[in-house]
């Protein structure tokens, strides 16, 4: 087994980034193999559970307020909505159902129900995953109580870059809202998001911020931007495929236990780019047309993916709740 780390430094990650591109990738292969099956990839399907309005200014994001997207505001979907929508992604192969919410945190009455929504798709025999902003110590007890297996809160990017992203919260209540999660005994799912503007440096950081947590997140989406008509960020250059794959690599090797998923942005990349992606040591996706508030590659053309790479879904994912 490799060892696992938490006191990579800086100069450790981008002499990793400046490898040769095949070393990079083998060595990447190589830990990633140690770890897992290669062949396997876990995956989870998002629905937006409260979409738009929301009062931060995420300066990427569809559903900030500050934002002119053209996006409906809807209110929180009734638990039978959530039930019906868990049901397809379960049938479609999903083994994990993440709930997203725009809010800036949950109120405890907003709380009660996403309680009932994580119990009722326990039930159906998903793992759950929600990402609803931050979070309070009592807020991550109670979602623990009521059998939450993933909290989502990414770090986004690197703590230098990440005042020109954001505005409305720090860094810092990130990683409290981390820790919070993490003491409460929920896995933790955090990562960022590639193609803001930061510079390679910044992405460097960001990996060494989730690397050298106390315990590596169980789980680390690396997004590469949509860019949203109406947002700050709608004309930002797309990040270059090999670096993105890049990303990937040097994520596996920081944390060779985590499972590294590629996340939004799919839509852009090519099969080959994909293909790298699982290469490098993705073994995590989002399955299901649909993201949060944006399209994600439909299931028939990922289906043609797995097939044609030799992919299986991953049936039941570990590691199980801590
Ligand atoms: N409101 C909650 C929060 O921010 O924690 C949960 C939902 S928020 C949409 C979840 C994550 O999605 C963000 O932290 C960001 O990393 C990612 N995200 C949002 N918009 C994106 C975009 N346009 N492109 C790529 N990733 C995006
Ligand atoms: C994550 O890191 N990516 C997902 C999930 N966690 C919640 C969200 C991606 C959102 C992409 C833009 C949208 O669909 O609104
Ligand atoms: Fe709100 Fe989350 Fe979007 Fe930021 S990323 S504006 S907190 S929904």
């Amino acid at each position: 087994m490799t060892a696992v780390r938490m006191d990579w430094s800086l100069d450790e990650i981008e002499a990793l980034f400046a490898l040769p591109f095949n070393d990079l990738l083998f060595k990447a292969q190589q830990i990633h193999r140690e770890n897992f099956n290669p062949n396997e990839v876990q995956v989870s399907t998002l629905l937006s559970i409260k979409t738009g309005a929301c009062p931060e200014d995420c300066s990427y994001c569809s559903q900030s307020a500050r934002n002119d997207t053209g996006l409906e505001r809807e209110r929180l979907l009734p638990l039978s909505e959530v039930i019906k929508s868990a049901q397809e992604a379960k049938d479609n192969g999903a083994t994990r159902f993440c709930m997203g919410a725009a809010w800036r945190n949950p109120t405890d009455k907003s709380l009660n129900h996403v309680v009932d929504m994580v119990s009722a798709v326990r039930e159906m025999g998903m793992e759950t995953c929600v990402t609803l902003g931050m979070l309070s110590e009592p807020q991550a007890g109670r979602l623990k109580d009521a059998g939450l297996d993933y909290y989502n809160h990414n770090l986004d990017t690197s703590p230098e870059f990440y005042g020109e992203v954001i505005t409305t919260r720090n860094y810092q209540d990130r990683l409290d809202t981390l820790s919070h999660v993490r003491d409460a005994g929920i896995n933790v799912c955090a990562g960022g998001i590639l193609g803001l503007g930061e510079s390679p440096r910044d992405r460097a950081r960001l990996l060494q911020e989730l690397a050298n947590m106390p315990k590596h997140p169980e789980s680390v989406p690396i997004n590469e931007l949509v860019p949203i008509p109406g947002t700050p960020l709608a004309n930002n250059k797309a990040i270059d495929a090999i670096d993105f794959v890049r990303c990937i690599a040097v994520a596996r090797i920081l944390m060779p236990c985590t499972y590294v998923r590629l996340s939004a942005g799919r839509t852009d990349m090519s099969d080959e780019t994909q293909a790298l992606c699982f290469f490098a040591g993705a073994n995590s996706m989002f399955y299901g047309d649909r993201l949060l508030t944006t399209d994600n590659p439909t299931e028939s053309s990922d289906a043609q993916l797995f097939s044609t790479l030799g992919l299986q879904a991953e049936k039941a994912a570990s590691p199980a709740t801590v």
